[in-house]
């Protein structure tokens, strides 16, 4: 895992930022190729840590445990492939159930379960999306407010964190989910790596520093 390559200093305030490994037969995955060129960075006094999460129910989850434990992180943004989107896609809402179009890299394909049994229905970003969302264009990255992550491993990791991050142990940490777009060689829409990786630097800057969200229009009509 990239995390072991990169010393951070002891007590530096870490952001830990994830990707997954290529899922669906596809031999990249832009989230993971687009981390691990933030890893190392300094925002603001943090450092960040970047880390591959498998493309696997239940597992996914444990290395997330795993990895919050070890860098008790003061801010978490996963990141995952989302193939047919054109732009980076800040997720709002994660939803308590696991439904499961394609089969994940071990195989399982999990229909109208619970991400946690007994869990709430949903949980919202504890990310500041819409200053996020700002943040990006004025950088000249496309960007856009999602309102649902699916029902794949991304909202399985988000629900996962966002249930993780609710206890109040973890009061000091923000976090959320981030889709991003397909790299050029894997069809189309896409967006470049540099804009990926730009576009996240920008939002990951953004959320450090805004703790009150704005409030700007970035919803859908359907
Ligand atoms: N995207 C998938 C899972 C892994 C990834 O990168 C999703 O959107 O659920």
């Amino acid at each position: 895992m990239l995390s072991d390559r990169t010393a951070v200093p002891v007590g530096q305030p870490r952001i830990l930022v994830t990707g997954f490994d290529p899922f669906g037969g596809q031999p990249i995955n832009p989230s993971w190729v687009a981390v691990q060129a933030l890893h190392g960075r300094e925002l603001d006094g943090h450092r960040i840590v970047s880390a591959q999460l498998p493309t696997a129910f239940g597992r996914s989850l444990h290395v997330l445990q795993e990895l919050l434990g070890q860098h008790r992180p003061a801010l978490v943004v996963c990141t995952g492939q989302a193939g047919g989107r054109a732009a980076i896609s800040l997720e709002r809402v994660a939803i308590n159930v696991n439904d499961a179009r394609i089969p994940d890299n071990t195989g399982a394909q999990p229909i109208d379960t619970p991400v946690m049994p007994g869990g709430p229905a949903a949980y919202f970003t504890g990310l500041p999306i819409k200053a996020m969302l700002a943040a990006m264009l004025a950088a000249g990255i496309r960007a856009e407010v999602s309102q649902t992550a699916g029902t794949f491993v991304c909202n399985h990791v988000f629900y996962g964190l966002m249930h993780t991050l609710a206890d109040p142990r973890w009061a000091g940490t923000r976090g959320g989910l981030v889709h991003v777009p397909w790299l050029p060689q894997q069809g189309a829409p896409s967006m470049t790596l540099e804009q990926l990786v730009q576009g996240l630097e920008v939002g990951i800057a953004c959320a450090l520093r805004t703790h009150a969200d704005l409030r700007l229009q970035a919803g859908a009509l359907n």
